[in-house]
């Protein structure tokens, strides 16, 4: 395996919504490319870079990957991503560490929700984008009305810089705008470059004008020659084109079928003569004050290299994935973690394809690589040697949005659950796996039920520890609506010493995500300064185990501003005692009611469906927020209670045939109607008297 330098490397991302085709292409373009010498398929299991059993058995990605081809002298990195809603966080991962996305479309379905975020996450990043109109091959596939959409919803400025060549069953290959050629491929790939045939010339002509206009809008000398010559040479257009898709001010359009291996070659060469090196587009960091900046890949100056991603493997261990921002690293070296300020012990750097590792000596500034077996580096850390004070913003990752209760099959796994659950959030930082403070079950939580069950499904297969999934549980919160005064006393006379603690508080309403907060108002030392904490403590504990259904209550504040102590009798243990029965007292008084969590959901349909779902989510409590069609699709946005949402993966499949999709985050807390609320409170006295009869 050769090593390349940061201008003869490329690396692209390659993004778009669920089923569009992205891990096909990949698997082509490689074979294409003469990397692999075969089509791995995704219908036969074979692919290069869903190599995981999960992503084999459901047919998706489920976690990035990495794979790697030789174009033109050039290495393409390319970064297979997950289109799924629930994984797209290591789609949003893959595309800090790029220089282009290769954004991929369906030409059935056009745009998706995935494909506009998609999209409006490389622009926020800046990334030059490449556009892959794929599966031509399919029935009703269409160029006009994939780009009409997808200039309606990612930008106008999407050029195609190709025609397909026949329609449907009979897209045999495409007409090269730029070289006024027609390209055709033979089953096996085989490329074979004619004249274009009469019946398109007219378009051929037409679309290339297009091109050649938009490309001349972009700069303003050529703008100026366009207007004196009324055309561009072909060297102004190649170059034009070139420099206004690193600019991000074209994004030019190629036409594929990734499974029939049409169109890979000229997407290959767009790829390496659009796309941005690393040498051509500096990595964005963070400097010493924080402040976002650059570093150039150059590959003499000091190393720093990028973790942004971890893959927790039972047997080759952790493996790290790097971006190598600047400088050279070497196998066998130690280096420094900038981020932990500890040594880091290399093994042999990495370079991947698919799941199949080959060592190299050295990975230099712009490659993507990896190391296996490190001791404590975890993903956003920075290697990087001790004077260059390189930082880089960190990746974030989503709140979890569904919480499942989860317990061993069998008894005595839960070391081992916890422990292969640390793995696996380090693996993806967007499960949170944890006890729930109140009932001491396991939960594990996610970005939706796939996500579990897949997290679900590979603890079992790379940790054999299996588990049952019960129903998710809702993070139900308490709060109260009106102010009061409350007033608590503990006081037992037991013989010899005494307990003694009072206290009167004040409890008032806070605005929803304020939490608690404790304030101290005491005057003259009716309670003495050692004990008001102890008041403060009996309040924590009693708030955290809620008043009406076991919740924890939050957004109101407590102040204690009276008591009494005695001189002997008191104690901390007291004044605690005393908070908590103040606390008790209080909610008495305080209205108190219960919060639950509302999700803000966009749901995609085709146009037909939208009416019976939007009634749908009016059962489900939700509040349409809006709607918008786009060609013969609907979106439709709402804010619908997380406990309405459970079922509804399953519901939205069964009514739309499976072509609608949804996402969902969280949005806000808010209260439960007075029916729910009084079912919340009989399952907890339910379960309560369930804890209570198997204790006796
Ligand atoms: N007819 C046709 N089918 C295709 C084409 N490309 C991919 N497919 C099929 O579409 C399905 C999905 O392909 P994938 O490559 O897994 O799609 P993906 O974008 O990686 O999907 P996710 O990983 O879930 O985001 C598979 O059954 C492929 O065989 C194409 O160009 N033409
Ligand atoms: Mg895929």
């Amino acid at each position: 395996m050769k090593v390349y330098d940061a201008g003869s490397i490329r690396n692209v991302a390659v993004v778009g919504h669920g089923g569009c085709g992205k891990t096909q292409l990949v698997s082509t373009l490689l074979f294409a490319a003469g990397a692999v010498n075969r089509i791995g398929r995704v219908d036969e299991g074979t692919t290069v870079t869903d190599f995981d059993e999960e992503e084999i058995a459901r047919k998706h990605t489920l976690s990035s990957s990495l794979a790697c081809a030789e174009w033109q002298k050039t290495k393409i990195n390319f970064i297979d991503t997950p289109g799924f809603a629930n994984f797209l966080t290591d789609a949003r991962s893959a595309l800090r560490v790029a220089e282009a996305s290769l954004l991929v479309v369906d030409a059935v379905a056009g745009v998706e929700v995935q494909t506009e975020k998609l999209w409006s996450e490389s622009a926020s990043l800046g990334l030059p984008r490449i556009v892959v109109l794929n599966r031509l091959d399919r029935e009703r596939a269409s160029l006009d009305r994939a780009l009409e959409s997808l200039r309606r919803d990612c930008a106008r400025e999407i050029i195609p810089v190709q025609l397909p060549l026949g329609e449907e069953k009979a897209f045999i290959g495409v007409v090269d705008l730029v070289k006024m050629k027609a390209q055709t491929f033979a089953a096996d790939g085989k490329m074979t470059e004619t004249d274009i045939p009469a019946t398109l010339t007219d378009a051929a002509q037409h679309a290339r004008e297009q091109l050649i206009e938009m490309v001349a809008e972009a700069d303003e000398q050529l703008m100026e020659t366009f207007f004196a010559e009324g055309t561009l040479t072909q060297e102004q257009l190649v170059s034009g084109l070139r420099s206004a898709t690193m600019a991000g001010k074209l994004f030019p359009l190629l036409c594929t079928s990734a499974t029939h291996a049409t169109g890979m070659q000229p997407l290959l060469d767009a790829i390496v003569n659009y796309a941005p090196s690393p040498a051509e587009r500096d990595f964005r960091t963070l400097g010493k004050d924080g402040a976002e900046t650059t570093t150039k890949a150059s590959d003499t100056a000091p190393y720093a290299a990028f973790v942004w991603k971890t893959i927790a493997d039972p047997f080759a261990g952790r493996i790290t994935m790097l971006r190598i921002v600047s400088g050279t690293v070497k196998s066998d070296a130690t280096v420094n973690n900038a981020t932990r300020e500890a040594p880091e012990r290399f093994g042999h750097l990495l370079v991947l394809q698919g799941k199949t590792q080959t060592h190299v000596p050295e990975l230099k500034a712009g490659d993507l690589g990896a190391v296996a077996k490190l001791k404590d580096t975890h993903t956003n850390d920075v290697l990087a040697d001790k004077g260059t004070g390189i930082r880089v913003a960190p990746i974030t990752f989503p709140e979890a949005v569904l919480s499942y209760a989860i317990e061993p099959k069998s008894r005595g796994d839960e070391d081992k659950i916890s422990s292969a659950m640390h793995r696996l959030e380090e693996e993806d930082p967007s499960i949170k796996y944890g006890r729930d403070q109140q009932t001491h079950e396991l939960l594990l939580a996610g970005q939706g039920q796939l996500h579990i069950e897949v997290t679900v499904a590979k603890l079992k297969r790379r940790f054999g520890v299996e588990v049952n999934l019960k129903p998710p549980r809702i993070p139900y919160r308490e709060t109260i609506t009106a102010s009061t005064e409350a007033h608590g006393r503990h006081k037992k006379q037991t013989g010899g010493h005494g307990q003694f603690g009072d206290c009167k508080i004040r409890v008032e309403p806070l605005p929803r995500g304020s939490d608690f907060q404790f304030e101290d108002d005491i005057f003259g030392g009716a309670i003495p300064r050692q004990y008001v904490p102890a008041v403060e403590k009996g309040i924590q504990e009693s708030r955290m185990r809620g008043y009406l259904a076991g919740y924890p209550m939050v957004d109101f504040k407590a102040t204690v501003f009276d008591g009494s102590y005695h001189a002997v009798d008191s104690n901390e243990l007291s004044f605690k005692m005393a908070g908590s029965l103040a606390f008790k007292d209080a909610m008495t008084r305080a209205r108190p009611t219960i919060l639950e969590p509302v999700m803000q959901v966009e749901v995609y349909t085709p146009s037909d469906f939208a009416g019976d779902l939007m009634g749908d989510l009016n059962g489900r409590r939700g509040r349409i927020a809006g709607m918008d069609t786009r060609g013969t699709m609907t979106v439709i946005r709402a804010q619908v209670p997380m406990s309405e949402m459970l079922t509804y993966e399953k519901h939205l499949t069964s009514a739309t045939g499976g072509r609608g999709s949804y996402h969902m985050e969280y949005s806000h807390y808010e209260e439960v109607p007075h029916v729910q609320q009084a079912k919340i409170i009989a399952a907890y006295k339910a379960e309560r008297g369930q804890a209570v009869a198997e204790e006796v």
